[in-house]
């Protein structure tokens, strides 16, 4: 099978210059482990966070992004034992235990946020997955602890940190994906193919029964391709309750050191991108957090909502029977039709789409009554079973109603960023035009987000003034917004002194407020290089 997720015996297979602080980590988690449950575990899975270069909340519009993966990861300990789901995490104070059944139906509890939901939604995803392939092995005890060092609510993708660690190391405990050693000790080599004829006295019969038994065991020895891992696990976070795309996951699964991707969706793909010399991302975390469980339904939900509201919408104004319109999902889907109207050249097509989005759709925020109006449906009706979008669509008076134009012509102009800012890191311009071309853009992404989509805040926009003046050529927020971190382009030679800047006009203010230590501002702000994705770890 092809790209398997990789399993890996050696630390320094994923963690290259950075495997001593990696080993004493691994070190620190192993015994932990050792204390908790008394024994070790049997292997380990890490997942990193990544930073999203540009293309902000067009994942789950079907539009391509471009992130990288960070060094900063979690990693999940793992051991086949007991009856039951045993999570646990390093850091034990803070995030207490949880025991749950091995049943993969049981329903995740997204009402009551609980850390440990995260596990359980992989868990269910990676069941759900080799049933549909047929190869599901029976469910089996596990004891599990969990050590992330991503920040939280910060815009760099822990959930799809603990998500696809949490996936790999259930496959890898079930069998799947088990490093080469074990499968050849389990399936010899030379195992005879050839049977004998049915009645010959050569039993054909036990070799038929060793076959199908060793083939059992192949099957719960196979490997999970990183493509079939990527889609599976997005959908894992809808089960936490975020109406989440597919960008986190599918890069802190494929991500590769030094480039970034560009990530494209239905179905997914991961093509590198290799960004110009001299370019350093710097993040910075504004400090405050935004937690999707706490905000969703007035915040990234809503917008998930809104979108495909817009969609709808644009569909039947250019002539599409409503009916078929609400089944439309996303704005991109709206593109064939917006195509079949055009006769210019296809590039033209976001163009088209936000003229049309300017034409056909209000300005001013819709009530309720009047969407329904607009889509001859009532909007239960249209987000049949879908519980967060429910919850969005009651919370939204709260927030001055649905606003489907704004959404939708940043939506269509942030999908044509990600495109050109791959163009310019491939093209042949000269180094320098290259990074002032990415900063515009990124500078571009940030006035849309802010002004368009309304995800940025008071502290993103003070700390992306600071990085502008302090040399930045693009800054912009990373991840959902309303808080979290930055992403800034920084001249290589320039990144030191840049950091030294901010330190001093954005963070000195924030230890003196008490929001970080002065011993950990290089938490807060640091360079960041593209690193591994995900993989399964059988130390030796
Ligand atoms: P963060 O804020 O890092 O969790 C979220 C979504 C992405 C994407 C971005 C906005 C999840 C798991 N991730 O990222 O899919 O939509 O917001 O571009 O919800
Ligand atoms: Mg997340």
């Amino acid at each position: 099978m092809s790209d398997p997720v990789p399993t890996f015996s050696d630390l320094s297979d994923v963690y290259g210059s950075e495997t001593e602080v990696a080993k004493a980590r691994f070190q620190t988690l192993e015994k932990a482990f050792l204390e908790r449950f008394g024994s070790k575990p049997e292997l380990f899975a890490r997942s990193p966070g990544r930073v999203n270069l540009i293309g902000e909340h067009i994942d789950y519009e079907g539009y391509a992004c471009l992130p990288m993966a960070l060094r900063q990861d979690t990693i999940v300990a793992i051991r086949k034992a007991g009856d039951q789901l045993v999570i646990t995490n390093i850091k034990s104070s803070e995030y207490p235990d949880y025991t749950f059944s091995v049943d993969p139906s049981q329903k995740v509890d997204a009402d009551n946020h609980a850390w440990a939901n995260y596990y359980l939604a992989a868990y269910k995803g990676c069941f759900e997955y080799l049933e549909s392939k047929g190869k599901a092995p029976p469910p089996a005890g596990l004891q599990v602890m969990v050590d992330g060092i991503v920040p939280l609510g910060s815009g760099l993708s822990s959930s799809a940190a603990i998500t696809c660690s949490s996936a790999f190391a259930t496959l890898a405990a079930h069998g799947l994906n088990a490093p080469q050693g074990v499968r050849h000790a389990l399936i010899p080599p030379t195992f005879p193919l050839d049977l004998p004829a049915a009645s010959s006295g050569l039993s054909s019969s036990s070799a038929f029964v060793c076959v199908a038994a060793l083939s059992v065991l192949a099957a719960l020895h196979q490997t999970v391709p990183r493509l079939d891992a990527a889609t599976f696990t997005a959908k894992c976070e809808k089960y936490v309750g975020t109406e989440s795309g597919g960008m986190d996951q599918a890069v802190s699964i494929m991500g590769k050191p030094n480039t970034a991707m560009l990530v494209e969706f239905n179905p997914v793909r991961a093509t590198d991108v290799v960004l110009p010399a001299g370019a350093t991302f710097v993040i910075a975390n504004s400090l405050t957090v935004s937690s999707k469980q706490e905000t969703g339904a007035t915040r990234y939900n809503l917008r998930t909502v809104e979108c495909r509201l817009a969609a709808i919408a644009l569909a039947i104004s250019l002539g599409q029977p409503k009916e078929e319109a609400r089944k439309l999902q996303t704005l991109k889907d709206v593109e064939p039709l917006i195509q079949s109207r055009l006769s210019g050249p296809k590039s033209s097509i976001s163009h088209a789409a936000a003229a049309a989005a300017e034409q056909y759709l209000q300005k001013e925020p819709y009530d309720q009554g009047q969407i329904e109006g607009l889509l001859g449906a009532s909007l239960s009706s249209i987000f049949e079973g879908n519980k967060a979008a429910g919850k969005s669509i009651a919370a939204a008076p709260d927030v001055g109603g649905f606003r489907l134009q704004s959404r939708a012509l940043h939506v269509f102009a942030e999908a044509d960023r990600v495109l050109a800012f791959r163009d310019v890191c491939t093209g042949d311009a000269p180094g320098e035009h290259k990074l002032e071309s990415l900063g515009c853009i990124m500078d571009e992404s940030q006035a849309s987000c802010r002004d368009l989509y309304h995800c940025s805040c008071a502290e993103l926009e003070a700390l992306i003034a600071v990085q502008k003046k302090a040399g930045a050529l693009g800054s912009r927020l990373t991840g959902a917004g309303w808080g979290g971190c930055t992403v800034s382009l920084v001249r290589e030679g320039a990144v030191e002194a840049f950091i030294r800047a901010v330190k001093d006009q954005y963070f000195k203010q924030c230890i003196s407020e008490g929001k970080v230590a002065a011993a950990n501002l290089d938490e807060v702000i640091f360079a960041s290089r593209p690193a591994s994705g995900g993989a399964i770890l059988k130390l030796k």
